[in-house]
């Protein structure tokens, strides 16, 4: 049997909340999709985190959409939910999902522990858990907040093993999960905090001698982990944030043998660039000419200015040139170039609050929209308090 192992999908998400990747992420599952009939995959996996939760109707009927002629095709799809999904969507989704009524038992939506058999190849699917549900039986050795992670570990430790115990010897085996493992390679600024979830240490992964294969999700990077069966995280299908900027991205071509343990191959795919520019002030005009696929991409801008440049205005201008060209950019930085003393004397002088407020305003606003009439309307309300200020003192 032919898996294509994925994780991470996360339709819905935008990047700074408005920042949509839904154009990014459904040409990437299409891509999947192609992939896994040109390599006559039988089954599709997405190991967890298949949806946040935004969008999610208007997401899983774009999903239901795209995946349905691959499914007539012959594809099967299996997915189960991770700690970004919402549980009852996922018991939803089997009526939000339904395609043709012949079609239904090639999709496998898997909201709890489950074992199910496909092609001769007995699947145990372990959901991202409800932690205080796991934890419930331990609850007098869970009371200290470190002892917390080695308890949970090892209540998952032995979720997986009566899991297991539960499988026929005779046909071959694969798990799939959704967790973190300690010491594996993480580099996205915003997943979720470890100290929160399940982190597994690796000699607890279980093991049997029909099990072929174990397939995570949860953690963006692609990587093996050493066990004595072939276990990997197919990592997410898209750089999700700034932090994900030097991934290369995969998916993962499982081979499943009657007997023995899997075969597994990445398969790269391409993904979209995220940039972190630095450059001086001056330069900023010259930005797409030195970016030209800028457009499409996300990035971040840390501009050094001299003492000549105006910090507000270099601000104000990548503003202009960020809404004239449709651009994407999640971060603006001004290093100053300014020797520290002339910025104390800066502060000492009361009128320069104006600019403290408009630096501030910048820094903290420069993704809204209006942050153009935000700057005109602090400048006039500033005027204005001023204006009585010095009618007071007349
Ligand atoms: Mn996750």
């Amino acid at each position: 049997m032919r898996i294509l192992h994925t994780s991470d999908w996360h339709l819905g998400t935008a990047l700074r909340g408005h920042h949509d990747r839904r154009d990014e992420l459904f040409t990437q599952i299409e891509r999947i999709c192609q992939l896994a009939e040109q390599h006559k995959v039988n089954l599709l996996v997405a190991a967890g985190d298949v949806f946040v939760r935004r969008n999610m109707l208007e997401s899983t009927k774009q999903l239901a959409q795209l995946l349905s002629p691959y499914i007539r095709r012959g594809l099967k799809v299996l997915m189960f939910p991770g700690n970004h999904d919402d549980k009852e969507h996922f018991y939803m989704m089997r009526a939000l999902l339904s395609v043709e009524e012949k079609q239904r038992e090639q999709i496998y939506i898997i909201d709890k522990n489950e074992l199910v058999t496909i092609n001769e190849v007995q699947f145990i699917i372990v959901p991202y858990p409800n932690i205080p549900e796991l934890l419930e039986p331990y609850k007098i050795e869970a009371s200290g907040a470190k002892n917390r992670n080695a308890v949970l570990s090892k209540a998952y430790a032995t979720l997986l093993d009566s899991l297991l115990a539960s499988l026929d010897p005779n046909l071959p085996a694969v798990l799939f999960a959704h967790l973190s493992i300690s010491g594996v390679i993480s580099r996205s600024e915003k997943e979720v905090n470890y100290d929160e979830g399940i982190l597994m240490e690796r000699t607890a992964l279980p093991y049997a001698p029909n099990l072929a294969y174990i397939g995570l999700g949860h953690i963006h990077q692609c990587q093996k982990i050493p066990h004595r069966v072939p276990c990997y995280y197919s990592g997410s299908i898209e750089r999700m944030d700034m932090g994900e900027r030097d991934d290369e991205k995969f998916v993962l071509l499982v081979d499943i043998p009657s007997k023995g343990v899997a075969n597994v191959t990445q398969i790269p795919l391409s993904v979209t660039r995220f940039y972190d520019i630095s450059l001086n002030a001056s330069e900023l005009e010259n930005l797409l000419e030195l970016y030209p696929d800028l457009a499409q991409s996300f990035f971040r801008l840390n501009i050094d200015c001299e003492i000549d440049d105006e910090p507000i205005a270099v601000q104000r201008r990548v503003k202009e040139l960020v809404d004239k060209f449709s651009l994407r950019c999640l971060d603006v930085v001004c290093i100053s170039n300014q020797p520290i003393v002339s910025k104390r004397d800066i502060t000492k002088s009361p009128q320069d609050y104006a600019k403290t407020v408009l630096d501030y305003l910048y820094e903290k606003h420069f993704e809204d929209s209006d942050i153009l009439a935000l700057e005109e309307r602090t400048k006039f309300l500033m005027q204005e308090v001023n204006n009585a200020l010095a009618k007071n003192s007349a």
